[in-house]
Formats: structure tokens, sequence, C-alpha cells
């Protein structure tokens, strides 16, 4: 259309698809945040949450936080008053030193996570960190680190998935324990739909990716390792196991198919309670493959998640469904195999002092300790929204003497707690690069407006705090343009920005990448290890064990709180246009539960445990099974009736391993509530 200029870029949200993105300037100087039609995941639609939020709240300069902010009321008041951000980074700079000076920078705490994943807002202001010496909170903590550390001990790595353009080339694609038709709209709605693979879907929710699937398991939540073994005695009856390729990649399969021989699916049945013949008609179509996996983020968020991911692991492992076409598995596609130098991107040479880090668990604890913490600085974050034990988080943020810096675009709820607040610029206003974890795709983020006010990408929050720290490091110094060349040199791909720039996405390979094509793995033995000794010496058994976590008792149910439709995380949860579709925070309950607790559907229902309480509404859902409830995660509490979300029931424990969230393991009880 004449008068129009379209300014391609791509959404960086923590979200599997990696939108492109069509800003189109009209004639009149308007300007609309589309989808672009190049793009080969999104082909020109955005989901409809960024599609109201980018043309909403995002831009909304009455929504965003537009200059520096200092406390002028009580803390948590949320009361402030606008200053300089000269008067902002001398005060922060200040305060700063004199802990570091004593009892040094380890008591000032970090958190930081998926505000925006591009990687200089949110990798960059690692280095001032690093220099700093501050303690980190492990940001996969919060999210997905029990998968981390249990596929580090099977493969040796986390981050190197199959490439999902394998699907050509697979019959059979197994989705487990994660939820495409909210997590990945755009995988949902067209890699899903048009693969000519089978689909298997493998979650206790019935979703809209489970209902389209051609098999859907439905385990009660914490069973899965026992599927698993399920599965893989199937296929081990029925010669299904790949001995050649056992022999020559495998390490302790001898000593997992004990293990594996009393697990027939009429022992799964029972304790997963899937029936007996879908256990065998998965397994079957599985093992034949080629098959690819897809091992989601909501499977390990369990108290047991570590074994649930190794044992689902191994599934390829003895069937041979890798290191060939249509073939592999995927967790995350780190940005490795797009070879993003990382270690130039946070330069972790300038650590000072030893790398102390602290579990998403432990926080509350860690900021009510005024002997062990001083200061906390949250930037990407909304840790009151997003973390466990949420009463218990927002009492040590009222500590008076915790001095607390926030960075975000909004007045989030963790905002609210801050001695100073810093505003950001949101992903539309300034340059930078994004790496997909699904697709092995490379992407330009590319500015498109202003930010509104004095609002700055992170990267140069940093920047200018280094300096008023009086930090000389040129590392801390580099600027955006320096630093995207720099990366986009290193990956020796042959790619600058301003080829990124006009494609917006480019995708290097133009084959499908054979997941560990050469047949080697980065673990201490080079093969993929079913038995780890590594595992072993942390304290865990050698080998996946079937195990299925008991039903709740005394009338408790299992309370699920995975990704919302209409909510990226707590982004968005301040949209008008987002509130309006999602509706108010209901919890979903299987209609013989509702009968049983004697709720009504449309009604309120009291759910409890020594946590905390929460009221929510009532709906009956036959996608939910008996026995779990459903409540999606990121509500804004603060919008919230009583002013807390479905992390108030969060009682924050720790996985079996890499001490990460197992929030899906929460047990509630319920009853009727008069009102909200
Ligand atoms: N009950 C329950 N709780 C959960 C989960 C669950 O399944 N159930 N899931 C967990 C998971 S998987 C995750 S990853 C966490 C995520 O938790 P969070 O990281 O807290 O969530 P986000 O909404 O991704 O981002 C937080 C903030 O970053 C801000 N932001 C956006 N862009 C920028 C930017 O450029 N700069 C700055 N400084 N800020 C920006 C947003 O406005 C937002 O307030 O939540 C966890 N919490
Ligand atoms: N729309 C939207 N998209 C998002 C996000 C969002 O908040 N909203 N968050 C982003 C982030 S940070 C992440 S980490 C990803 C997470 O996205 P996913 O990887 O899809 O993970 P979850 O949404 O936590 O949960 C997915 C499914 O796991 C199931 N589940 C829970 N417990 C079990 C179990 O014991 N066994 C099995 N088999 N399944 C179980 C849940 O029922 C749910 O359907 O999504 C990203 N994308
Ligand atoms: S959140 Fe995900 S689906 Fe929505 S526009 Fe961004 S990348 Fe696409
Ligand atoms: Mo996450």
């Amino acid at each position: 259309m004449s008068g129009e200029h379209v300014i391609r870029t791509t959404c960086p949200r923590d979200c599997y698809d990696s939108c492109g993105i069509a800003a189109v300037r009209r004639g009149d100087g308007s300007l609309k945040v589309l989808g672009d039609p190049a793009h080969p995941v999104s082909r020109g639609a955005l989901c409809g949450k960024c599609a109201l939020a980018y043309n909403g709240v995002f831009r909304d300069p009455g929504a965003r936080l537009s200059t520096p902010l200092r406390r002028s009321g009580p803390k948590g008041s949320g009361a402030f008053e606008a200053v300089t951000w000269d008067a902002a980074l001398a005060e922060i700079a200040e305060r700063l030193r004199a802990i570091a000076r004593d009892p040094g920078a380890h008591a000032i705490v970090h958190t930081h996570y998926t505000g925006t994943c591009s990687l200089l807002a949110g990798e960059f202001p690692m280095r001032f960190f690093h220099r700093l010496g501050a303690t980190e909170v492990e940001p996969d903590t919060i999210c997905n680190n029990a998968g981390h550390v249990a596929l580090d001990y099977v493969y040796g790595s986390s981050a190197l998935g199959f490439d999902p353009k394998s699907a050509a080339h697979a019959r059979c694609i197994v989705v487990w324990g994660a939820n495409p038709s909210h997590s990945a709209p755009h995988m949902h709605k067209h890699w899903l739909r048009e693969t000519p693979a089978k689909v298997v879907v493998i979650d206790p929710i019935r979703h809209e990716s489970a209902q389209s699937a051609d098999l859907h398991l439905q385990p009660f939540p914490g069973s899965d390792a026992a599927l698993a073994f399920a599965l893989m005695h199937v296929a081990r009856r029925e010669g299904l196991v790949d001995h050649a390729f056992v022999r020559a990649r495998v390490l302790g399969w001898d000593e997992l198919e004990p293990l594996v021989e009393p697990c027939t699916p009429q022992w799964g049945e029972r304790v997963t309670g899937v029936p007996a013949a879908l256990i065998e008609e998965a397994a079957v179509l599985y093992a034949r493959g080629p098959s690819l996996l897809w091992l989601g983020q909501g499977l390990q968020r369990q108290p047991r998640g570590g074994n649930i991911m190794r044992a689902c692991a191994a599934l390829p492992a003895i069937t041979g469904n890798l290191c060939k076409r249509g073939a592999g598995f995927l967790y995350v596609n780190g940005a490795g195999p797009r070879r993003i130098d990382g270690g130039y991107l946070t330069a972790a040479h300038l650590r000072r002092g030893p790398d102390s880090s602290l579990s998403h668990m432990d926080l509350a604890a860690r900021l009510a300790d005024p002997e062990r913490t001083r200061a906390l600085v949250s930037w990407n974050m909304n840790v009151a929204a997003s973390g466990p034990r949420q009463e218990a988080l927002r009492a040590a943020l009222r500590r008076a003497d915790l001095f607390t810096v926030v960075i975000d675009l909004f007045q989030t709820d963790t905002a609210d707690f801050a001695d100073i607040v810093l505003p950001a610029a949101s992903f539309l206003e300034f340059d930078d690069l994004v790496v997909p974890y699904f697709h092995l795709h490379l992407s330009a983020q590319v500015k498109v407006e202003d930010p509104p006010g004095q609002a700055l990408p992170n990267q140069e929050i940093f920047r200018r705090l280094a300096r008023a720290m009086g930090y000389g490091e040129p590392e801390l110094h580099e600027s955006d343009r320096d630093v995207i060349d720099a990366l986009l040199e290193r990956t020796g791909l042959g790619i600058d920005f301003e080829t990124l720039r006009t494609q917006g996405t480019v995708d290097p390979w133009d084959e499908p990448v054979v997941q560990f094509a050469g047949g080697g793995f980065p673990t201490p033995s080079g093969r993929i290890e079913l038995a780890s000794a590594a595992a072993q010496a942390d304290g865990h058994p050698r080998t996946p064990q079937p195990f299925a976590d008991p039903h709740p008792g005394n009338g408790r149910l299992r309370l699920l709180s995975p990704a919302s439709k209409w909510q990226l995380n707590d982004s968005y949860g301040n949209d008008a246009n987002v509130i309006r579709a999602r509706g108010e925070p209901t919890v979903h309950l299987h209609p013989a539960d509702l009968r049983a607790l004697d709720l009504r559907d449309g009604g309120y229902a009291e759910l409890a445990n020594e946590t905390g309480r929460l009221v929510l509404r009532v709906a009956a859902s036959d996608a939910v099974p008996p026995g779990t409830a459903l409540a999606h995660k990121g509500v804004w509490p603060k919008l919230a009736a009583r002013g807390a979300n479905v992390n108030a029931l969060n009682p924050g424990e720790k996985t079996d391993m890499g001490e990460s969230t197992s929030v899906h393991g929460t047990e509630v009880h319920i009853r009727p509530a008069p009102e909200r």
C-alpha cells in the first residue's frame, strides 16, 4: 500500500515460536504491529496475546514506566517520585559500593529471567554482575533446571535438540508434558497439523493439542517415569530395541533392562491411569520410528522431575530414535548450535569473588535474612508474581533495610517493593539478536520506534551503572552495535546484521540438521549414559527408576499451573484487552470433583494448603482428570482479588535434581467460597 513503511523484527518472548513481526507504519504516522507473512513459523500471524499487547499495553505511554522513580512512601506502598537518571544511578552506585566493601558483593542478590530473551537485553547485563561479584538467583531453577541436569547425565547436553524440520522424515511425534496450543501456538497450528507423522500427546490435561492428536495418553501428574518404563517394556517385548545402536552408543542398558522387565502395560495402567492398550499402541508407534520426542517443560516441574526426564530420555536411546533423519528429542535448542559465543556475551572472565548462586526455591528465605542479603536487583523478571512462596517473598521484600532496585517496562508487583525503579525500553525500541530455542533459526530484533520518555534498553542501563560505579573495564562499555557485529562475526555463518535486518529470520541450514549426527555424546564416556556414575556421585540412583508419585491423600487435589493461552508468564497481565480475553482467574475441575466438593460451575472456590490460600472462579471441564485442578500461571497479584495469584499456594519444594521448581506437584484442599 502506498505510504506504508514496513520494518521486520522478531518477538523475543520466552516462547517456542519466536515469531516474525511486521511493524507497519501507515501514511498517517500510525503504527500497527502485525505478523510477518514471510516468517517460516508464524506465517503472518501473531498469537492472540501479542497481537493485543504489542498494540496495547506495550505501546501505551500511560501504562509504561518512562522515568526513573525513587520510593517516597513506606516499602511496598507503591508511592514514588520521579528522579533523574543521574540521581537514580548515583544512589544505586553508592549503596552497592558500600555493600560491596562490607560485608561484600555476595550480599547483593540479583534475579532475572525471561522478560526479554533477546541476546543483549537478556545477557549483556551479566557482564556488570560478574564484575560486581553479586549472587545470582539461578534463573532456570524457576523453570526447567531439573530437566537440564537430568539430560546432562544421559546425553551430556540438554541444549542440543532435534531440528523441527526433521518432522518431514518422521513417522511419529510424541509431545510429552508440553502444551503447544498455549506455549507454541504456531507449532500447534502448522507444524503438528501438517506433519505426515502420527502425533501422540502425553499430558494429564486434554488440551487443544491433545484433542487434535492421534493418540492422547493421560497419566496422573508425576507418574511419567513409570509410563516411560511401561513403554520401554513393550518396545523390548516386541523386539523393537535397536541392539546395534545400543551396543555402539549406549552405556547401561544391561542395568536398566532388569528394571524394565516387570513394568508391563497392565502394571503401567495401575500406576499411571493410562489404559494398557494405549500404552501398547503408543510404544509400538514410537519405537518403530523414525520418531521425534518433544520433552516439555511442564513434564519435569514435578517433585521427581529429574528422574522423570531421565526415564523419558531413555526411550530414544534404546529404540535408536536418534542420530538419523526424522528422529531425535528436544528439550530446548541452545544458542550453541547457532555458534553464539556466550562467554564473550556475558564476559564471564570479569567474575570477581566466588561464583555464588542460589535457587529460586530459597529466595524468600535468603531475602528475609539481613545477615546474608543487603540488596536485591530484579531485572527482566516479576518475581513477586512468578516466584514460589508468594506471601513469604512479599514479607521479605517489605524489609526496610533491603535496598531494592527493579528494572521493568511496567510498575509490577515487584516494582512496588523497590527503592529505585528504572524504566526499560521494550524490544520494539532497540536493535538486538534473537536465537529461537525450538527452531535453529537466527533472527533480528530491529528498532521500530523510540522508547517512551527516558526509558532505556537493559544493556544501556548497565553500561551507565558501570560508569557510575567507576568500573573501567572496556567490556562493560562496549556499544550495542559492536556487540551485535562481534557476535555475528564469531558465528562464522557469514551473516551480518544488515542482511539479517532485511530478511528478519534466516535458517542457516538448508537440510534438516540430524541430531548427534556424528554419534558421539558429550558425556564422560562419550556414550549415552542410561547408567551414570556422575548421577550416582551426586547422590542419585545410577539409572532412572520406575517411580510414580502417590495420589494426594486427605481429600487433596494436585494443582497444575501451566502456561496460559492469554499471557506469557506474567507478561500482559496488565493489558485490559488481554484481561478481558483471559477472563477472571479460574480453577478448572472435572465435573465429578465439582460434585464431590460441592462446588458450582461459575461459582467460587477457596484453594488452600500450608503455604497459602486463594479464591478462584470455578469452571467445570472434562479436559481435566478427576483429582487434578488446573489454574494457569501469570495473573498479576495486585490486579487480582486479595492481591495474590496461584503462587500463593506454591510451597517452593525442590525437585530431586537441580534445586528446581516442582510447582506442578502442589497439592491443595478445595472448598466452596461465598465470593471473591
Ligand atoms: N505457578 C507457576 N509459576 C510459574 C510457572 C508455572 O508454570 N507455574 N512457570 C515459571 C516459569 S517457566 C518461568 S520462565 C517464570 C517466568 O517469570 P518472569 O521472568 O517473572 O516472567 P515474564 O513475564 O517472562 O517476565 C517478567 C517481567 O519482565 C518484564 N520485561 C519485558 N521486557 C523487558 C525488558 O526488555 N527489560 C526489562 N528489564 N524487563 C522486561 C515484563 O514486563 C515482566 O514484568 O515463571 C515461573 N512461574
Ligand atoms: N502462552 C504462553 N506461552 C508460553 C508461556 C506462557 O506463560 N504462556 N511460558 C513460556 C515458558 S517460560 C515456558 S517454560 C514454556 C512452558 O511451556 P510447556 O513446555 O508447554 O510447559 P507448561 O506450560 O508448564 O506445561 C505443559 C503441560 O505439562 C503438563 N504437565 C504438568 N504436569 C505433568 C506431568 O506430571 N506429566 C505430564 N505428562 N504432563 C504434565 C501440563 O498439564 C501442561 O499441559 O512456555 C513458554 N510459552
Ligand atoms: S509470544 Fe510466541 S506466539 Fe506470541 S508472538 Fe511471541 S513468539 Fe509468537
Ligand atoms: Mo519458563
